[in-house]
């Protein structure tokens, strides 16, 4: 059967959309450590409120973000703006521009979304770590004015090399690996 892009696009919706905040403008984003189930195998993640992809923060030009950081790790956590145009204080890389967030302590992320656009946030703490084990999402920055178009969606991609115990290869890179 010959698909057009837009019933491809709208089927890879279906099983990969995030869903939005419901109130965007003062957002938490707490980072944990859970389990997921992934075609058979028992993954040890880590999540930004419970879910990979963490939650899609979608909010209009000239708003101001108002995001707290809780950390509900046992590790440091920070979260960069990837993209966005945001003061450097609140640029969320360690060393550089804050001190890591400790566990249990928490961080107000505050600025003004200055370009529409389609953006992401991620971990910038171990980053080949949290990163790869699932600490990032969608940040959608909205038009004033949005263009009309029948569906405005969100798709993102995400692949894990993992090794023969099902265990992610940041812990045993001597594995071999296997492909999901
Ligand atoms: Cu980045």
């Amino acid at each position: 059967m010959q698909m057009t892009r837009r019933q491809a696009l709208t089927l890879m919706a279906a099983t990969v959309a995030t869903p939005a905040l419901s109130a965007p403008r003062r957002i938490t984003l707490r980072p944990e450590a859970v389990e997921t189930m992934v075609a058979g195998h028992r993954l040890p993640m880590l999540a930004f409120n419970g879910q990979v992809p963490g939650p899609e923060i979608r909010l209009t030009q000239g708003e101001a973000a108002h995001i707290r950081l809780e950390n509900g790790l046992r590790d440091g956590a920070l979260v960069h703006w990837h993209g966005l145009r945001v003061p450097n204080r609140m640029d969320g890389v360690n060393v550089l521009t804050q001190d890591v967030v400790i566990p249990g302590e928490s961080f107000d992320y505050r600025f003004d979304v200055r370009d529409a656009g389609t953006y992401w946030y991620h971990s910038h703490y171990l980053s080949y770590e949290q990163v790869s084990r699932g600490l990032f999402g969608a940040f959608i920055v909205e038009e004033r004015n949005p263009p009309e178009v029948d569906h405005d969606i969100t798709v993102q991609l995400f692949d894990m090399l993992l090794g023969v115990q099902s265990r992610h290869l940041v812990d045993r890179v001597e594995d071999e690996p296997i492909w999901l």
